[in-house]
């Protein structure tokens, strides 16, 4: 049990995701690994990080990148064995940082043991750790969709039976109601617990309750009793930080999945904000613009509805999400201030911040030619959209904004070949722009979007008013200026951005001459309230008590 329930080290916490396969290779294969990491772990600590989390690097056939895991308590050897793992906790340690493993928990590979042998007959002991059902070739149980595309069911000829896969054909979906796969998921986490690991992050967490014959995925009726066992049996047990993966998560799920009393988890990443720039009730393939006053609505609500009575994961990116600054931001003329104003905006709130590999750098977006793509979802995006008729400028137009690969291209180190990321051929294309946005360059430019973070980083630490501050939503229906103002006994953080790229004046009137600069992204001007292109200042006013002698 956790020494002091109501200010967990977390709360603090900044983590920082690490997509093992793109960030450093060590021997040249083109494909990041575990060594490679364990190189980089002085930039990190250079950052101020408390964790890393590590997508999977459990074995796998690697179909949807680590995603399918058919070996939950091995190493895949394309990341290294399970000595360089261990290797790589005791070495973060000493660095002052924690790891987070990635557990994929709602599905496993089809090339796991479990389902190798569930799928050899109906009898098998091992049969029910996946969803069946029975069918005729041809006529699946439902027309239940797959993430990926396709159909969710699986015809196996010799059962004369479906399987369920809310993801790809290769990720069957595990059998949560069989309480010998939840007692076994138990075993293996409590085994990592065991290796010292920080914390965990549970994939589709919110998917593990489906309950296919009434087509549910998301929030199904045992999801908060599976999750609350899991809890119990593993990661009360330790001093962890966990956090959910729940696109389905409202503020009042999210009490529940980020309960104070820790029943469930630490907290869990909501994508209310992550869905805006798609048109209504479509894919996010069908583009829209970002409905600002939206966006600040939402992070509002979720700031104040989580306030004391749950904890907010605070992301911009992630594995699956384009670059910030291309998205939201301008990846051209302004792309340092934009990547900062995002970052201030972001890192003011309350909750625990995310930052993924590269977004400390203002890392864009791709455009690569179809062929040169890599992810599973991409592709199959190409594939269905083509057959449906569409343009391909328009699908490719789609992927340039939208796809995961975006976030997978290579972590960009230096000006060298492959941008220091391999001295082999990657397994993805380099960003072409790697000479101009890279770590060396940015680690000796004080003015850097690295150095932004870094600060930030700092900040959260040494002033409680970022962990603890209530929080209210300033000039809402403004349509250029995001602000907000977190107060925490005598401290009142006030964070004001210029969302967009023209110069505005700011209709707020406080007395910011009284007040102390925490962060900048521009040089103090003299007229204060004016904001260049994207702007962004962070104030703090202190109630000094003077005391008169
Ligand atoms: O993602 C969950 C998920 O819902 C995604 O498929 C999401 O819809 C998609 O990425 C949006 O483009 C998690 C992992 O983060 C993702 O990488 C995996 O592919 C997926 O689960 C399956 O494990
Ligand atoms: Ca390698």
């Amino acid at each position: 049990m956790r020494e002091d329930k109501h200010s967990p080290w977390w709360k603090k916490a900044v983590v920082y995701q690490v997509y093992p396969k793109s960030f450093q290779d060590s021997n040249s294969d083109g494909i990041g690994d575990l060594n490679g990491i364990m190189q980089r772990l002085d930039y990190l600590e250079e950052l101020g990080i408390d964790a890393i989390w590590l997508s999977p690097v459990c074995k796998s056939p690697q179909d949807d990148n680590g995603y399918d895991i058919s070996d939950y308590q091995d190493i895949d050897p394309m990341f290294g064995t399970l000595e360089d793992m261990e290797r790589l906790i005791q070495e973060a340690q000493k660095h002052h940082i924690k790891i987070i493993i990635d557990l994929v928990l709602n599905h496993s590979s089809d090339e796991h043991f479990w389902f190798q042998e569930a799928k050899k007959s109906r009898e098998n002991p091992y049969h029910d750790y996946y969803v069946w059902r029975d069918g005729e070739e041809g006529t699946p149980p439902n027309d239940m969709r797959a993430c990926f595309g396709g159909s969710a069911w699986e015809w196996v000829p010799q059962l004369g039976q479906y399987y369920f896969h809310q993801f790809a054909v290769k990720q069957p979906d595990l059998n949560w109601e069989n309480p010998k796969v939840r007692a076994e998921i138990y075993d293996m986490i409590r085994w990592w617990m065991e290796k010292g690991v920080g914390g965990f992050r549970l994939d589709v967490i919110d998917q593990i309750a489906k309950e296919p014959d009434r087509k549910i995925t998301n929030n199904g009726s045992r999801l908060h009793e599976f999750i609350q066992e899991l809890s119990q049996e593993t990661f009360q047990k330790g001093d962890l930080i966990t956090v959910g993966e729940a696109w389905g998560a409202t503020t009042d799920l999210a009490k529940l999945y980020s309960n104070p009393d820790g029943s469930e988890f630490s907290m869990v990443f909501q994508f209310e904000h992550i869905g805006l720039d798609q048109q209504q009730g479509k894919e996010k393939w069908d583009l829209a613009p970002l409905p600002f006053k939206k966006l600040k609505k939402i992070m509002e609500h979720w700031q104040k509805e989580l306030f004391q009575c749950g904890w907010n994961s605070l992301f911009w990116n992630n594995h699956d999400l384009p670059r910030i600054v291309s998205r939201w931001g301008d990846d051209k003329e302004y792309r340092t201030e934009s990547a900062k104003m995002l970052a201030v905006l972001l890192h003011g709130m309350q909750g625990t911040p995310y930052i993924y590999q590269g977004e400390e750098l203002g890392m864009t977006n791709v455009r690569y030619d179809i062929k040169d793509y890599r992810d599973i979802e991409t592709w199959n995006v190409y594939r269905e959209r083509t057959e449906q008729g569409y343009e391909t400028s328009d699908i490719m137009a789609s992927i340039y904004a939208k796809s995961r690969d975006n976030a997978r291209t290579p972590m960009q180190w230096d000006d060298s070949a492959n941008a220091g990321f391999t001295k082999g051929e990657p397994w993805i294309k380099v960003n072409p722009n790697y000479q101009e946005i890279n770590a060396k360059r940015q680690l000796r430019d004080p003015d850097s979007v690295f150095h932004c973070y870094k600060a930030l980083i700092a900040l959260r630490k040494k002033h409680d008013v970022f962990a603890e501050g209530d929080f209210e939503l300033l000039l809402p229906e403004d349509p250029a200026f995001f602000a907000y103002v977190r107060t925490y006994l005598g401290e009142r953080l006030y964070v004001i951005c210029n969302f967009y790229g023209k110069t505005e004046a700011c209709p707020l009137t406080e007395a910011w001459e009284n007040m102390q600069l925490l962060y900048s992204n521009y040089p103090k001007g003299t007229d204060l309230n004016t904001y260049q292109p994207f702007e962004a200042r962070m104030y703090l006013s202190t109630n000094d008590i003077v005391l008169v002698e």
